[in-house]
Formats: structure tokens, sequence, C-alpha cells
């Protein structure tokens, strides 16, 4: 880590960040002093966590650091339980007919479905084609029997921290996936492994690492940085203060 750089946003949890991606998102929001507030915290959380990789899995840390493959590690509780093939559990529940509780083994059994995108953080940072691979989050739904008076998903993590949620609209949408591979490899733990959400058109918050529950609900109740100030309606480009310009 290198303190001489800035700190980083509220949802950046390395100092190598992307400063004119932050005074444009602290600038358009006017969320500079709950960023300031929440990042030593994140920051904190991220050295320990390196500290613990170096000491065991060198080759992991690498991968880890900026510019590795471009992506950047993020969480916002210090450590995160690990959860193998043999331990990982996915819950389905809430406002269904057929609650259910799926292993790993079983998730790999079913229908994947491969997509290349480019991931977008909210903080500027971005991944071109990047492909993920899972279960598609209308299939699970549908197994369940999702009841006539629910409207919203909501997500919740084996860190026992980060929440998300999505519309049921936006949930059923084939490029949502419970996504068990990431650049067609298995998901490793610093990525969410053994499974996390992935909502392709969405900001990168709204991808839920370390997935455990997926919960159906009559009402969207705002995830982890959206209770922080980001938007529910995640949409690349259309959400955030980010609006495109359009085009014609
Ligand atoms: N459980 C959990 N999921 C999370 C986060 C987190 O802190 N905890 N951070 C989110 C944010 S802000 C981003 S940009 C991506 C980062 O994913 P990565 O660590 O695989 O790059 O995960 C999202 N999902
Ligand atoms: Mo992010």
């Amino acid at each position: 880590m290198n303190s001489e750089q800035p700190p980083p946003p509220p949802d950046e949890g390395d100092a190598r960040g992307t400063p004119v991606g932050r005074r444009v998102f602290l600038g358009t929001l006017g969320l500079g002093a709950l960023g300031v507030v929440t990042a030593p915290s994140l920051q904190r959380g991220l050295e320990s966590f390196l500290a613990g990789a170096a000491d065991k899995d060198p080759t992991g840390l690498t991968g880890l650091l900026p510019n590795g493959g471009g992506f950047r590690y993020y969480s916002v509780t210090s450590s995160v339980p690990r959860r193998t093939a043999a331990t990982y559990r996915l819950t389905v529940d809430g406002l269904v007919d057929r609650p259910a509780t799926y292993t790993l083994p079983e998730l790999k059994a079913l229908p994947q479905t491969r997509m290349v995108r480019d991931v977008q953080c909210v903080t500027g940072w971005r991944v071109p084609h990047t492909p993920f691979e899972g279960v598609r989050l209308s299939r699970l739904l549908d197994a369940a029997g999702v009841r006539p008076s629910a409207r919203a998903v909501r997500f919740t993590c084996f860190d026992g921290a980060y929440s998300e949620s999505l519309t049921l609209d936006q949930a059923r949408r084939p490029d949502v996936l419970v996504a068990l591979r990431m650049r067609d490899e298995d998901l490793g733990h610093a990525h969410g492994g053994p499974a996390r959400l992935y909502v392709a058109p969405m900001y990168f918050y709204k991808s839920a690492k370390w997935l455990s529950g997926i919960t159906v609900t009559e009402d969207v109740e705002p995830g982890y940085w959206e209770e922080r100030g980001y938007d529910v309606d995640a949409w690349v480009g259309r959400s955030n203060g980010r609006d495109d310009e359009p085009t014609h």
C-alpha cells in the first residue's frame, strides 16, 4: 500500500485508485464527507487482508494488486470465512412456494450461461471483455416458485455484512447470474467464490461476492452501498450521477 496516495473512494479497497474518478463521483453526488469517513476503515480491512494473504500465498497476492488483470480487491469486512465445494450453501427463500438450499455441485449441475461483458466499477475502473459463467438467477427463482405478492429480491453474503437487492424484473433478466466462474476459472475466494452474484448491466457493486442467500421480498431493501448513498438502480452509464449524454 502506498500511503502517499489519496484515500480510496467509498467502495474502493486499495490506495492506488483513480483519483480523477473519485473527484468526479464525489463532486457529482456530494457524498464527500461520507466517502472520507468510510474510506479509512476499508483501507485497514484491505491492509489486514493483504497482510494475511502475503503470509500464505504470495501468488494470490499478486493477483489482487491493482492491474492484476485489471481487478481490484474489495471487501467491506476485514476478513471473510472461506467456503469450499464441500461447505458452500446457497439458500433461496422468502416469498416462494419451494424454498431451497443448493450445494456447489448442485449449482454446477444446472445449465450454465457464459457472458463476456465489460466490468465497470462505479469509481471509474473497468475491465473490458470479462467472461462470467454461472446459473441464471431466473432459473433459481422459477424453481422456487415466486409468489404473486413478490416484487423484489434481496441478496446476502457469508461475509456477514454485504447485501444487495434487485427488483424482480431486474432479477429475471437473462444477463443476471449466480456466477461460479470468472475469466474462465472457478471463482477464487478474493473475487467472491465459490459463488457471487453477477449483474452484467449494472455497476459492479451490485455483483455481491460470497453469495449465501437469495430472499424474495415484497419491496426492494437498499443494499450495503445503497444505504450509503449509491443508486439502487445502478445501470451502467445511467445512474449515480453518471448519465451518459444522449447520442442523437
Ligand atoms: N460481499 C461483497 N461483495 C461486493 C463488495 C464487497 O465489499 N463485499 N464490493 C462490491 C464492489 S464495490 C465491487 S467494485 C466488486 C469488486 O469485485 P472484485 O473484488 O472481484 O474486483 O464487488 C462488489 N461486491
Ligand atoms: Mo465498486
